[in-house]
Order: structure tokens, then sequence, then C-alpha cells
């Protein structure tokens, strides 16, 4: 009798994934594809692409142990069509499967290749929800109904409200939905932040490793420092050490950027999350109960809690509720090819150098670093949207359009127009020299924002404000610097916009090596 094919994309590494409910052990096959399409559509990290081809190959050992059966198409396969349409439509020929089982893909891609599926293979596919989120489609969907404005905060308060975390009764615990006051200190001296767990790579990983050296290696990025975990139990370690040795700092310290600590306090979760290795309900509660342990302070427990259970799904329902045409958004006429740089790290801006070289090397950088320093770079210069959310995609070993994409037109360049951020993420040099020590051994001056050596962000930013005064005239937000602007002297106004001027045309931001 023939039975199921349960087919699970790379990101879908999770044991209770929908398209494996009610799995027919006797029957049923579950289908995992290495497939060139995937690895390529952009030219992924070499990290990513490893992370994501160990970790099915983990996630099929591990089902198979549990005697499930899987049949597992290599990369070097010589009949992979390197397609995931193709692999199905063959899978289910080998099987003679009745009918195909698939969980919604993250990438509105994807799901259109999906919704071929069945002509391709001609038998029934079923397209089942991802329940691995916290607010499902529907859901979200009901929320933005009749709203004028969309904003994260009243999302987050109500997904409090009904998942219950960090709650007493109905009311947020302490008192406050939100403790992110308390949560924008530069690193303090003397403060070391520690160093991550180490994951060696098994024998399973250090042959993905020489695979991905070897199929893909002009694609940017240093497969050397690869310390991504690759299974469940490897990612609840991480979370585990995160919550005991990160977390009770995470909150005062989530905003600081520094020289040589690319990860600071932060949790290093979202490639465990992303493709499913952890559950973003499991995270929450580890947190959680950290706290009501006494083992980290509520500002620290709810500023990391508002990441998941706020950002996190508020993106993932923005993406779908917005596709496919918020990749095409480009609200501020942004139009500049994407520096060089970019791939390089050769610019003498240290910031930038810092963010993209520990970006190469670790396919991370955190959330301060991929907003307000790349992400306001981008804005401020006003790069092409379009290359800029490439950009985004390729380096980031969490990188999936579901969040990458809102993260990237709507947090960082406002590329939708507002729909997801009120006002632009714009900053000069003097909130990275706030927030950072970058600047102390820049070749740039902070301090100056006309002359030769002067910071680029500071003429940048005017620029930038004087380029969309009139745009952002009926926005409160964005009152208290068009006013700075428009009280300016016009001669100081003339110099920062010849400086911004000089520096755009300059070396430093040509668009090829
Ligand atoms: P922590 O700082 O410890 O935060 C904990 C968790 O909260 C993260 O693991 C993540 O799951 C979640 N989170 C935090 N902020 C966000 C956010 N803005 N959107 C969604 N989830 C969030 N995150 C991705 O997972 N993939 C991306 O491709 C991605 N691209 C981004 C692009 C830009 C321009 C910006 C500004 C942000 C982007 N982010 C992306 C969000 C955020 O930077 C990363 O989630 C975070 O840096 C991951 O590191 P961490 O696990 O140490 O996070
Ligand atoms: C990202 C990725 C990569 C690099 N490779 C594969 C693959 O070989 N096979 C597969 O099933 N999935 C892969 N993925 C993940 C898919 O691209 C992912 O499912 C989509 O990005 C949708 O989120
Ligand atoms: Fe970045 Fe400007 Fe500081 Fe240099 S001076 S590190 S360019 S903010």
């Amino acid at each position: 009798m023939s039975g199921m094919l349960r087919v699970v994309l790379g990101d879908q590494c999770s044991r209770g994934l929908s398209a494996l409910a009610g799995l027919d052990k006797d029957r049923d096959v579950v289908l995992l594809a290495e497939v060139m399409a995937e690895c390529t559509y952009v030219k992924h990290h070499k990290q990513k692409i490893a992370l994501v081809l160990s970790a099915m190959r983990h996630f099929a050992a591990a089902l198979a142990a549990r005697g499930v059966r899987v049949d597992y198409v290599r990369l070097d396969d010589p009949a992979n069509t390197q397609t995931l349409g193709g692999e199905v439509a063959r899978a289910v020929a080998r099987h003679g499967s009745a009918e195909v089982v698939c969980t919604e893909p993250g990438e509105w891609r994807v799901l259109q290749m999906m919704r071929g599926w069945e002509a391709e293979c001609g038998v029934p596919v079923e397209i089942r929800d991802d329940d691995r989120f916290l607010c499902d489609l529907a859901r979200f969907r009901r929320w933005t109904q009749g709203r004028k404005q969309l904003r994260m905060e009243y999302f987050y308060r109500e997904m409090r409200a009904a998942t219950g975390l960090l709650m007493q009764g109905d009311q947020p615990e302490g008192g406050q939905w939100n403790y992110d006051p308390d949560n924008r200190k530069p690193l303090a001296k003397g403060v070391q932040p520690p160093p991550p767990p180490r994951f060696p790579p098994d024998e399973v990983t250090r042959e993905v490793l020489a695979l991905v050296e070897a199929r893909f290696p002009d694609h940017f990025g240093t497969l050397a420092g690869f310390n991504w975990p690759v299974t469940a139990r490897e990612a609840q370690a991480m979370l585990a050490d995160f919550v005991a040795h990160r977390l009770p700092r995470f909150g005062d310290f989530q905003d600081a950027m520094a020289v040589d600590e690319p990860t600071l306090f932060h949790a290093l979760v979202s490639t465990s999350l992303n493709c499913g290795l952890l559950l973003p309900r499991e995270v929450c509660e580890a947190a959680e109960a950290a706290y009501r342990a006494g083992l980290a302070p509520l500002n620290a427990v709810e500023g990391f809690i508002r990441q998941v259970l706020g950002w996190r799904e508020y993106v993932r329902g923005l993406y779908w509720l917005k596709m496919p045409g918020y990749a095409a958004t480009n609200a501020l006429e942004a139009t500049r090819p994407l520096p060089w740089f970019y791939w390089s790290g050769a610019t003498r801006m240290a910031c930038l150098r810092a963010a993209v070289t520990q970006t190469r090397d670790l396919a991370y950088a955190h959330h301060i670093q991929r907003l307000m320093v790349t992400g306001n770079f981008a804005l401020l210069a006003g790069l092409d949207p379009v290359a800029v959310n490439e950009w985004y995609l390729v380096v980031y070993a969490d990188a999936y359009e579901w969040v990458e994409l809102p993260n990237t037109h709507g947090m960082a360049l406002h590329a939708d127009g507002g729909v997801m951020a009120s006002k632009p993420y714009a900053a000069s040099g003097a909130y990275i020299n706030r927030m950072s020590n970058y600047c102390g051994g820049c070749h740039y001056d902070v301090k100056d924002a006309t002359g030769e050596r002067a910071c680029p962000f500071n003429a940048l930013y005017w620029d930038f404000i004087a380029r969309h005064a009139e745009r952002f005239a009926g926005n409160n937000r964005m009152a208290m610097p068009l006013q700075s602007w428009r009280k300016m002297a016009p001669g100081k106004q003339q110099a920062l916009r010849a400086r911004a001027a000089a520096f755009l045309a300059g070396p430093e931001m040509r668009a090829e090596a």
C-alpha cells in the first residue's frame, strides 16, 4: 500500500513539525533533499549553507534512529535534479506515494513553488500551517484589521496576555509592559562578556564543511569560525548557556557595541530558532524561569522576551501580510549601488569595518550593528533597498526572507514608508560614539561634521534630513531634527551638504573592487 511522502525543508528541522503529524512509520516516507537551487537562489554565506545542510543531516539521522523511513538526497547525488520540486516528484515516483504532505515554507518564493508541486508530481499536495510560531497568521491578520497603524508594542502586549508570559493575572509583571529605558547602556569599563560556548564540528559537520568549501568557493564568508548548533541538543545547550551567563546583563548592554566583542550578551539563538532546532515558546519560557528563580532581572528578561514574542512574531506576520509587494517597496526613492566595502570590509570607517569583517568570519552581527551601523549607513547614503536586502539575506546565518526583509525594508531603510516603524532609525556618528568604542580607533573624527576627516555619518545624517524634509514634514517624531535643520545657519547647511556630496562621490563609495 502506498503511503504519504512527508517533506521536510532545510529550515524545518523540528521534531513536532506539522508535516510529520500523524506519521505512519510503516507506510510513510520522510524526504529531505539538499538542492543547489536553495543553496544558490542568493549566494548565501558559506556558514549558512553548512548550518542548514548539517542540521538536515543530523535531523534525518535522528528520525531514522526513531524508526522513521527517511529518504535523504545528498547534494552530490548524480541523480539529484537540484530543485525541491524535482526531488519531490522523483521521490513520489520512487516510493509510489499517494499524497505529499508538507508544512508551509518560510518564504513567499518557496510557497509559490510548493503550490506547483501537485501538477509537478501528479498527486495531491497538502500544505499544513507552520505552527512553530506563537501567533498564527490568521490571528495576526485579525489583529491588523481596522488599525490605521501597526505598531509592534501593541501586538506584543496582546501576545503577552495571550501566552501568559511575564504576566501577573491580567497585568504585566512588575507593572510595566516595557523596560527599554533601562536597556540603553554602553559596555561599562571592566565588564567582560562571557565567551559563547563551543560546538566543535562532529564528523557529519566536518564532511559538510568540506563539501561547502568545495562547491561554493565564491560565496561570501569564511568557514573556519563555524560554531553554530546543528542539533536540537546543541541548540538547547546554547540557550541554557545564554540563560545562565548572558541573560542577566542582556538588558543593560543590549544596544552596546564594542571592538573585538562581536557577541556581547546576546543569545545567539536566531540560527537555531529559524531552522527549527529551538521553538520560540521554549526560549521565552527558559528566560521567564530564570526571572522567577531570581537569576535574571526583569529588564533583561522582558527585553529578551519582547524580541522573541514581539519582534520575531510581528515581522513574520507583517511579511505574510504584505508580500509580494513588500519586496519592491522604496518609499525614500533610494537608488545608490551598494559600496564594495559591504563585501570586503575595506573602509576607513571603523564601525563598518568591524561589522563587515565579523560578519564575514562569523555570519553574525548583533542587532544594533545590523540596524545602527550597516543599516543606518545604507539609510543615510540612500542605498538601493533591493541591493541592501540581498546583502542582508546573503551574509547572515540566520537570514530567511520572512524575517530579514521586514527588518531591512521596514526597520532599517524605511523603504516601506512607515508600515513597520513610525520613524526612520537615522542617527549621526554621535549615537555610534555613545554606544560603542569604535570611534577612538577610527580614521575619521566623530566630533567633526564638515572637514576632510569628519565622520561621514554626521554630514550624511543632515543630508538625509535635508533630502527628505518635505516627506517627513507631517511626522511628529521627526519634528526635532527638522527644526534643528531649519534653524541651522545657511553656511553650515551648505558645508554639511557639500561634505556629504564629496563623501558619496569619493573612493569609499565605489561599487566594485
Ligand atoms: P538577541 O539579540 O539575543 O535576540 C534574541 C532573539 O530575538 C533573536 O534570536 C531573534 O530570534 C529575536 N529578534 C531580535 N530582534 C529581532 C527582530 N528585529 N526581528 C526578528 N527577530 C528578532 N534576525 C533574523 O533572525 N534573521 C535575519 O535575517 C535578520 N535580519 C536583520 C536585518 C536587519 C537590517 C536588522 C536590523 C535586524 C535583523 N534581524 C534578523 C534581527 C536581529 O538582528 C537578529 O535576530 C539578532 O541579531 C540575532 O542574534 P541573537 O540570536 O544573538 O539575538
Ligand atoms: C537555506 C536552505 C539551503 C541553503 N539549502 C536547502 C536545501 O538544500 N534543501 C532544503 O530543503 N532547504 C534548504 N534551505 C532552506 C530553504 O531555502 C527554506 O526552506 C526556504 O528559505 C524557506 O524558508
Ligand atoms: Fe563610525 Fe564615524 Fe565613529 Fe568612525 S567616527 S567609527 S565612521 S561613527
